[in-house]
């Protein structure tokens, strides 16, 4: 037997499996001959076309030699067979036959043929439409083994996240930070926002941690699990300060059935209702908060202006406060434009009875500006960063 020939257009694919099946066993002697003259290492042969199924289990083919005028089980009859063998996966069939009518030709291509030849037949061109063919089929085989190992990477860096997360659950592992909510003109501290730190800073900041959970189905037992133990800190605040926590939409409708806090203790706490979500169905949040909201909590719209929270989202949400983002209150002193909107929903804010915080102040501008404006309550950098809570003196 000849070697791999590294010059045969079939050099590339040796390794790779052919099924011939013809019920002459001198054509398949032929096509046995050829191929492993090109250096194809696992050719297969068989005359009994009625074993094709059982053949093609065993022989595991990327390329089928189909003959089509057989005895029993035809050729038109076996691609069925190997379509239905191949399941989808795209496993090419060359027809070679004695039959060169046009009818034959069209039959099988029309039956799903990728190719057909007729005899008599030419070997350089047996060759080459061979290779072609495994070109393809190979091209096939690396892309559906690409696919499988993302697919694989993909469920188990899943899996990974969701054991950090149930880790997290499990121990309560977040801690607790507290950001001073101040009275702008009077400068002193009227409540605290609890926003939660983890530990392990490499998989990002909370909110990656929050949005990593999300991810893997577990973002309201994280959200829950850190709201609480933020309110687990109510009695550390004066008695005339509040407590606020951050939820998301999905979380917050889990009011109607976890309880977060005794009834006593609502008129100290806001919920902030985080705008980085879409509110989908702004009714079921206005009724999981019902409860709540009638022993006193009150609810904020967090983040307003910088993602979905517009004039739509705080005319349906009707909160108590509202929480101008960082992004509004940036460079406030310089830009007209951000006065004229604070200015806007201050008015907007007034009318309806709620309270303005403005957030992500970081210098004395800023405030002076916000306060020249009448915004009442601020919090950012400038008046304190997110700590854990001072151990007070009674
Ligand atoms: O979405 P929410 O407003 O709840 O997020 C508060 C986040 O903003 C916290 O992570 C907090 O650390 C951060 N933060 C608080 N004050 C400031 C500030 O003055 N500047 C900036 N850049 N971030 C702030
Ligand atoms: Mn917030």
């Amino acid at each position: 037997m000849a070697g791999p020939d590294v010059t045969s257009p079939l050099a590339p694919f040796s390794g790779m499996s052919v099924l011939a099946i013809d019920d002459n066993p001198d054509n398949l002697l032929l096509v046995r001959a050829i191929l492993e003259q090109q250096g194809m290492n696992r050719v297969h042969t068989e005359s009994d076309s009625t074993r094709l199924v059982e053949r093609l289990t065993e022989s595991r083919p990327d390329l089928v030699l189909l003959d089509l005028h057989m005895p029993h089980v035809d050729g038109f009859e076996a691609l069925n067979q190997i379509r239905q063998f191949a399941g989808g996966a795209f496993l090419p069939v060359l027809v070679l036959t004695a039959d060169s009518t046009s009818e034959a030709r069209n039959q099988a291509l029309a039956s799903g043929a990728d190719d057909f030849l007729s005899k008599p037949i030419d070997v350089i061109e047996v060759v080459l439409r061979v290779a072609n063919l495994l070109r393809t089929r190979a091209l096939y085989v690396d892309l559906r083994r690409e696919d499988d190992r993302d697919r694989y990477a993909s469920t188990s860096a899943s899996q990974a996240t969701r054991d950090r997360i149930s880790d997290v659950l499990a121990n309560r592992a977040v801690v607790p930070v507290f950001q001073p909510i101040v009275d702008l003109e009077m400068l002193i501290i009227v409540g605290y926002e609890g926003l939660s730190r983890f530990a392990d800073a490499s998989f990002g900041g909370p909110d990656r941690w929050f949005a990593d959970a999300f991810d893997v189905g577990l973002g309201v037992d994280l959200e829950w699990m850190a709201a609480s133990e933020v309110v687990r800190h109510l009695d550390d605040l004066a008695s005339d300060q509040f407590l606020s926590v951050n939820m998301s939409p999905a979380t917050v409708l889990h009011l109607v059935d976890r309880e977060l806090l005794p009834a006593a203790a609502c008129p100290r706490i806001v919920v902030e209702l985080t705008e980085h979500v879409p509110v989908e169905d702004y009714a079921a949040v206005q009724n999981a908060f019902a409860a709540l909201r009638s022993h006193g909590a009150r609810m904020a719209a967090d983040d307003l202006g910088s993602g979905y929270a517009g004039f739509r989202h705080l005319t349906l949400l009707q909160p108590d406060i509202v929480k101008l983002d960082i992004a509004l209150v940036a460079g406030i002193h310089r830009s007209r434009e951000q006065r004229a909107l604070v200015r806007a929903l201050l008015s907007f804010a007034d009318e309806v009875g709620s309270v303005v915080i403005a957030e992500g102040i970081e210098d004395e501008a800023e405030a002076a500006a916000l306060k020249d404006l009448g915004v009442r309550w601020g919090q950012g950098y400038l008046l304190g960063r997110p700590a854990p809570l001072p151990v007070r003196d009674e």
